[in-house]
């Protein structure tokens, strides 16, 4: 069932309510409750939704997260803006970042990692719904903030691939998609992980069945003292610790996040060098990509530098070749084969066919655990929009059509059970009413 003309628009309204229940003022907090702080990736995906209803608005989250780039090029992964009376475990005292030179200066205080680089196809899509009398002022601002978004990739390309693969290295679960049965093993291979006392927020408001366990936890605080102790150095960082991830995801999302630099090149008035460097920033990823590309299985796998093996999981990860827009064909016919096949969208018993965040097939799928089965409205934006690059426009509308319907039978929650299409996690979640606004302009546009 469908739903009607009318609901889809009380649908955009109930979005844009949720995003200014949530503004700070200049950020934007990623839920209520739950996450009162910035977010790196959420405030790209809310950017977007920004752009629906004011592009200043929109621009001015981006750079506020800008403002608290390092001066490595690395955005990091939480901005602590809000007070005292929003506590979020871990705060700004366990990640200690004045340890290192490179962290901003106080009072801005962050996290030492990263998210996915969503951030430039935010500016792409806000320059798109940039209206003609706003122009002026939105190319000089997209002007300032560019040099910005290049060296935040050039850190993704270099810091974090110093063997130039194509293929960023994560450092932490904590770097996009938690609790995912991706990190199980390189995580359960840590020796020691005894972080020392702490307690979680984040059970007290949300079942604990639907998030990462007390084990997850020692390991994601152990890491993040390890961090710590190397300053948050890169290059001792891949001396000495233990956990580093070639993550196809990750470095699917930057081939893309290159592409759109590159299509906002000329409004950025970007030098020649930026472009080169972009153009072989793109073709490094992609050629990495190729390189993880598992043809039996038809999905692309992470990689353990430690362990020196594949992680070999049906996850949403392993469509990585059509995140970043694959030029090849073959493959992504073959990916588009195994997406709604029953091992994904095609199920037969979920309730829309939607792309899970682990493959029912997997032993590890938890339906209702937060990134071991669940549906994240994100990630199904970020394919809803390769497909449409791509030129698959009928299954893009589908999957946008399917995620409307999940929103408005589930209320912006954060992830959602595939089968029953049961609301889960937090509740009023920005970047999920971010997606809702830029899927439902379309069918306001048509
Ligand atoms: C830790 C804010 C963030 C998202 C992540 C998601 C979740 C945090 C948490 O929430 O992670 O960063 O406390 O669970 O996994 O992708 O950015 O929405």
């Amino acid at each position: 069932m469908s739903v009607t003309a009318d609901t889809r628009a009380m649908l955009r309204d109930r979005a844009a309510a949720v995003l200014q229940g949530n503004d700070a003022g200049t950020w934007t907090k990623a839920s209520p409750h739950l996450y009162p702080h910035q977010w790196s990736w959420d405030s790209a995906f809310i950017a977007i939704g920004w752009a629906h209803l004011d592009v200043r608005r929109a621009m001015t989250e981006l750079e506020q997260l800008f403002a608290a780039q390092w001066s490595t090029g690395m955005v990091p992964h939480i901005v602590f803006r809000a007070g005292p009376d929003q506590p979020y475990f871990p705060g700004p005292e366990w990640w200690d970042c004045a340890v290192s030179p490179a962290a901003p200066t106080p009072p801005l205080r962050t996290t030492g990692i990263c998210q996915p680089p969503v951030h430039a196809l935010a500016v792409r899509r806000i320059w798109q719904l940039t209206p003609p009398a706003d122009r002026p002022e939105i190319r000089a601002r997209i002007q300032a903030l560019y040099p910005g978004l290049v060296s935040w990739h050039r850190y993704l390309a270099t810091n974090r691939d110093p063997e130039g693969s194509g293929l960023v290295t994560a450092y932490h679960p904590w770097e996009g998609t938690d609790n995912s049965p991706r990190w199980d093993r390189s995580l359960a291979r840590i020796e020691v992980a005894e972080p020392g006392p702490y307690t979680r927020l984040d059970t007290a408001q949300i079942g604990a069945s639907q998030r990462p366990t007390d084990w997850d936890y020692d390991r994601y605080l152990w890491l993040v003292g390890l961090l710590r102790k190397y300053r948050y150095d890169d290059a001792e960082i891949y001396r000495h610790y233990p956990f580093l991830i070639k993550d196809v995801f990750f470095s699917a999302v930057l081939v893309a996040a290159n592409a759109a630099l590159l299509d906002l090149a000329d409004i950025a008035e970007a030098g020649a060098d930026d472009r080169e460097q972009l153009a072989r920033w793109l073709e490094r990823g992609r050629a990495g990509l190729t390189g993880c590309f598992d043809a039996e299985s038809g999905l692309c796998v992470d990689y353990d530098v430690r362990a020196g093996e594949q992680i070999r999981l049906r996850t949403f990860a392993g469509f990585a070749p059509l995140f970043a827009r694959t030029a090849d064909g073959a493959q992504r016919d073959t990916q588009l084969r195994v997406l709604d096949s029953a091992d994904f969208c095609g199920n037969p018993r979920f309730r829309w066919r939607l792309l899970p965040s682990t493959s029912p097939a997997e032993q590890a799928f938890q339906p209702r655990n937060y990134w071991r089965g669940p549906v994240w409205p994100i990630i199904n934006w970020l394919l809803w929009q390769s497909l449409r690059e791509l030129g698959c426009s009928v299954r893009a509308d589908e999957i946008r059509g399917d995620s409307l319907d999940q929103i408005a039978a589930g209320e912006f929650a954060e992830y959602f059970e595939p089968f029953t299409g049961e609301p889960l996690g937090s509740p009023e979640q920005s970047w999920t009413a971010a997606v809702t606004l830029d899927w439902s302009a379309q069918d306001l546009s048509s």
